[in-house]
């Protein structure tokens, strides 16, 4: 199928044509040819210039620069480009590139200065890719990596999704599904080597390394053994053994991510081990071969009895992992989830991942937007994950605990499950590719600017493109707030048809084994995990402890993730409950309506086939933004009896 450019379509710079740009390198090698192919495409696109030999750029290593990080020097017409490795020389030749398109301006002019290093090690997608094709939680397409249980090897999509990736620097990939099924156990067998090595061949140059979801039962499912207790030496002698056999079939293969204990999956506990015993034993089998082991931590009782308000799911991945600490290998990385429950809207930041003091940790974001939009809303997340980033744990009182800092150095880093399939322009949603783009200019540099990202990748992706950059930077700003307004009200999530996970149903998951709930009754709404509930807030560093379990300090958009609130409690605002919940979701269907009011005036600017897909997208969101407004406000009406102040409309 074909696919578009995304942001590496390289639209012309206008009025700034030259005939050619020169290189000198002395560098030589597979990753140094993608880094010249890359200035020879983006020249060509830009400026119609050809790349000849000469001085204009200089590509060259600076063993000072960290490995993956660059130096960008840029004035009257030279610039030098110095990595730390190849990779860091490839991703300054892409800073150069997009720091050219932003300018907008014409070779002779443009100025650089730059020094980077990435701040993160782990910078990671996971697909949730099947081998059948289908994609788990995706929303654009089918898999380009697997079909009727084979690889596809369709290189020019692959190569040009590897320089996707690399151009914001993500530097690993998933490809399967964490819920390996069916013939994926099998791909650490000979039947799919030959397949992987391709894979390796496309991806390793481009400084990504390829991983592989495991079933943790892969010992009996395909070594016929009667166990997988990751205390059996047999157990770890098949484990040592298959990574032997993988690894000198896959030199590189950065390791395995496994999901285990969860939702069905097998795991340590059914043998009455704990995470850490099944973590370490895959650990030393694969540390020989210099594997990776990422641990996920989304370990929970998907069993629970709604009847029973004492257990609380928020509070599983911290029991369990907690006491853990420091007792895992060198080489494991455990992947913590965003918040402690499962990618809403709005959460509190997973305790664990302040809690862990000495355990590598790497914290595990969505783009997929199962539960914001499935990428037919617009849901701009950066600014949703820039403020997890800068969240202070209060967990090291000398140091720094913003989550950005916990999440950096050695075996630390940002997982992004993603957004892409085989659809045209990859995420269904033409404005979902700003996640994926933010998602890796973010891990690579945590402190950038959501707003300036969202400005990038516009810029990249439309060209200079005054109307449609304007329009669709406002819209993609306000977009994670308007997709909260019309949600589940003030952090308690959920509120969504089960399993499909997309449009409203407030008692979807009420009454379910699944651990999420709301307890709406006819006085209030919320959870209490606070001392007289679960004492959730507990998990939390002290100072943080304090501010959620008061209903005072407790920051209002988490109010009833954290207590169980009367609908006539009075807000900051001056706002009941009640009345907020009306408010917002009035609000948030009339954002939705104006951003396809918007939408619509680009039509003279956009190209016919993304003004076509981005009029349906937006079109579907206004009526189905009145959806989530009418079902909530109804529910919540039915629940008090009690109207809008303002005497809006609200179906009984
Ligand atoms: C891959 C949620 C999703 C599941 C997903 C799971 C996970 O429960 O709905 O589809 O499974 O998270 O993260 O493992």
């Amino acid at each position: 199928m074909a696919f578009t450019k995304c942001w590496l379509a390289y639209p012309e710079i206008r009025g700034c044509r030259c005939d050619a740009i020169s290189l000198h390198t002395e560098l030589t090698g597979e990753t140094i040819d993608r880094a010249k192919a890359e200035l020879a495409e983006g020249f060509k696109g830009l400026y119609g210039a050809a790349l000849t030999e000469g001085d204009d750029i200089t590509l060259a290593l600076d063993m000072a620069l960290d490995p993956e990080g660059y130096r960008l020097k840029a004035a009257d017409g030279h610039c030098t480009i110095e990595g730390g490795s190849e990779v860091g020389v490839l991703y300054g030749v892409f800073a150069l590139l997009r720091n050219l398109q932003t300018a907008g301006k014409a070779w002779a002019q443009f100025t650089a200065d730059e020094e980077k290093a990435p701040s993160n090690r782990l910078r990671m997608l996971n697909h949730w890719d099947n081998m059948d094709g289908s994609i788990e939680r995706g929303y654009s397409g089918d898999s380009f990596f697997f079909k009727d249980s084979e690889i596809l090897i369709d290189v020019p999509r692959l190569t040009a999704y590897a320089r996707m990736l690399a151009s914001v620097g993500i530097n690993g990939i998933t490809i399967n599904n964490v819920n390996v099924k069916d013939a994926a156990s099998w791909l650490i067998t000979d039947r799919y080597f030959g397949a992987l090595q391709e894979y390796l061949k496309i991806f390793t140059p481009y400084g990504v390394k390829l991983y592989l979801s495991i079933n943790f039962a892969a010992p009996m499912e395909l070594g016929g053994m009667d166990s997988a207790d990751p205390c059996d030496p047999a157990v770890a002698k098949w484990w040592a053994d298959k990574a032997q056999e993988v690894w000198a079939n896959l030199p590189g293969l950065g390791g395995f991510l496994v999901k285990a204990d969860s939702e069905g999956r097998p795991g340590p506990f059914t043998y009455g081990r704990n995470q850490a015993d099944g973590a370490n034993m895959l650990a030393d089998a694969v540390a020989p071969c210099g594997g990776h082991i990422v641990w996920r931590c989304f370990v929970y009782n998907c069993q629970q009895d709604w009847r029973n308000t004492k257990i609380d799911r928020a509070r599983a991945g911290y029991d369990y992992f907690m006491p853990l600490d420091g007792t895992f290998r060198d080489n494991v990385t455990l992947q913590i989830k965003n918040g402690p429950m499962d990618f809403q809207v709005r959460e509190p930041v997973s305790p664990l991942i302040g809690g862990l003091q000495h355990t590598h940790i790497a914290v595990e974001f969505q783009i997929a937007q199962e539960y914001t939009g499935q990428q037919r809303h617009v849901c701009y997340l950066m600014p949703w994950f820039r403020q997890i980033l800068d969240f202070d744990m209060h967990t090291r009182p000398n140091g720094d605990a913003h989550v950005r800092a916990l999440i950096q150095g050695a075996g630390n880093g940002m997982v992004a499950v993603t957004n892409t399939g085989n659809d045209e322009n990859w995420t269904g949603h033409d404005l979902a590719a700003a996640n994926l783009y933010g998602f890796g200019r973010l891990s690579y540099d945590t402190t950038l600017d959501p707003a300036v990202i969202a400005g990038e990748w516009l810029r990249l992706t439309f060209g200079n493109n005054e109307p449609v950059e304007k329009t669709l930077h406002r819209i993609l700003m306000q977009s994670w707030p308007t997709y909260e307004k019309y949600n589940a009200p003030l952090g308690v999530g959920w509120m969504v048809n089960p399993n499909y996970h997309y449009g409203p149903n407030v008692d979807g998951y009420e009454y379910s084994r699944w651990g999420c709930y709301h307890r709406a009754s006819f006085d209030g709404i919320g959870i209490d995990r606070s001392p007289t509930g679960s004492d959730y807030c507990h998990q939390y560093a002290p100072e943080l402890a304090e501010m959620y379990a008061n209903v005072e300090t407790c920051p209002e958009e988490l109010l009833l993730f954290f207590h169980h609130m009367p609908y006539n409690y009075v807000l900051k605002s001056g706002k009941t409950i009640l009345q907020h919940i009306y408010d917002t979701h009035f609000e948030g269907a009339e954002d939705a309506a104006r951003f396809y009011d918007e939408v619509v005036t680009l039509k003279p600017y956009l190209d016919p086939a993304v003004y076509a897909r981005l009029e349906a997208r937006f079109a579907h969101q206004k009526e189905h933004a009145c959806e989530w407004r009418d079902v909530i406000n109804t529910y919540f009406y039915r629940k008090t009896g009690i109207g809008d102040a303002h005497g809006r409309k609200i179906y009984e």
